[in-house]
This record gives C-alpha cells, structure tokens and sequence, in this order.
C-alpha cells in the first residue's frame, strides 16, 4: 500500500488530519475544538477577523490522533495572491501527506453569499485542480440555529451552495457549538464516519484503476 492509498484509510488509521476553511465567523475555531474536546483555539464575535493565521493543535477522540489545523479568511485579510498561496503551501505542509479531510464551514442560519463562494473557489484554485473536492466536506455551523432538517434546506439553496455540496459528493455534517458534550462528541464521530467511508471509496477506486477488477 502507497502512502497516498495510505493517508485516505482512516478507519485503520491512528491519525486524523483535518482543515478548517471558510469565511471569517463562520466558526472555524469553534469547530476546531469541539473536534479536539478543548478550547485550543481563540474564538470571537468581532467585526474583523479573529484568527490572522495559521494554528494546528492535537487531541485525541476514542483512540484517534486528531490533527487540526485552523486557518484565517485568506480574502477577508486582503492577502496577495502570493501571500494567499503561501498560506495554502503551510496548510498543505502541516498536513503531510494529504489532509484526511478539508472541513468548509458554511452557516446553517445565514444566506449563503456570492462572497463566500468566491472564497471556496479561490480556495480550490489555490489547493489545485479539482484536488480540493476529493476531501471536501462541507460543515455546517450553527446547527443550533437550523430549524429544519439540512436535507430539506439543501433542496431550496442557491444554486452556488448546490453546486458546493456536489463538489463534496453529498457529504456534510452539522456542528452546533452549544450542544451537549456528548452531543458534540456524535458531531464528531459523524465526521469520522463520513471520512472512514471516503477512505473505503477510495481504496476500492485505487483496486480497480490498478487492477481493472473492484477489491
Ligand atoms: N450559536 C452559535 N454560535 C456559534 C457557533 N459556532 C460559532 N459560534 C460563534 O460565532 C462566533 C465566531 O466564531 P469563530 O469560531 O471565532 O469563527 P471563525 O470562523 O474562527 O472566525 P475568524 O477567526 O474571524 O475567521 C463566536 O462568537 C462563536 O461563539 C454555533 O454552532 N452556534
Ligand atoms: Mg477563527
């Protein structure tokens, strides 16, 4: 097995690297560490940016090495396109090999905004090609806020949001920072859940590219 098939098998694997991205107060930091079960990250309601750069921290969840980093909104701080691809190399870096998943918070109570998509589409350019989309899972905040089910919601979105969704392949899980712990904790194994299912996905893609036949 290649690192690459490697770094995509989480439910065999002890460590879990997962990326935060999206708009500032989105809740990025607030995801961190309901991930992480720890306040390892600064959060604000501010009318600027909280986080100005790039944070990783570490915890453990049932057994797991959890590996987050939380990242700022590259647009929000008016970064050059040369600082905003610098930004995205030490992202990459911090999650060598691959990320097991890119986290994109998107609020469940908000509209979604032709700014917000311009920043994922930024974001996916950055990272390169369509290499972005393989990890992708949309996170949506503020689930607390979210009076019917996602499913429904999704079905009358701007087509911008539908088209992210579909980037993700349908997968997205809903955080909601003012749940119990124990409710925080199936936020978390949802996660886990969806990754350890990409993670079997991939491996069988691998068999058959390689081989010609499903594993
Ligand atoms: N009610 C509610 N508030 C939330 C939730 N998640 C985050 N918040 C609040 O939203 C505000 C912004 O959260 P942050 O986690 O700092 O957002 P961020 O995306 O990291 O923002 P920047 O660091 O500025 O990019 C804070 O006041 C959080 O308490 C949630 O699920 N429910
Ligand atoms: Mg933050």
């Amino acid at each position: 097995m290649d690192s690459k098939q490697e770094s995509f098998e989480c439910d065999t694997l002890s460590e879990v690297r997962i990326i935060i991205v999206g708009k500032t107060g989105n809740g990025k930091s607030t995801l961190g560490n309901i991930l992480l079960g720890k306040s390892s990250f600064p959060v604000c309601c501010s009318m600027s940016s909280t986080t100005l750069g790039t944070q990783m921290d570490e915890g453990q969840f049932k057994g797991k090495q959890l590996k987050v980093v939380d990242t700022p909104d590259i647009a929000n701080l008016g970064l050059t396109s040369d600082e905003a691809q610098r930004q995205v190399s030490e992202w990459k870096r911090l999650m060598t090999p691959d990320p097991h998943a890119i986290l994109l918070t998107v609020r469940c109570d908000a509209p979604y905004t032709p700014t917000e998509y311009a920043l994922y589409r930024q974001l996916q350019w950055l990272w390169g090609g369509n290499s972005l989309s393989q990890r992708l899972v949309v996170a949506f905040t503020f689930g607390d806020r979210l009076d019917l089910q996602v499913d429904t919601v999704l079905r009358t979105v701007s087509k911008e949001l539908q088209s992210v969704v579909k980037d993700a392949s349908g997968r997205y899980v809903v955080f909601n920072s003012k749940a119990t712990d124990d409710e925080k904790g199936q936020q978390v194994q949802n996660l886990l859940d969806i990754l350890e299912k990409l993670g079997r996905d991939f491996v069988i893609t691998y068999i058959t590219d390689k081989t010609g036949k499903r594993g």
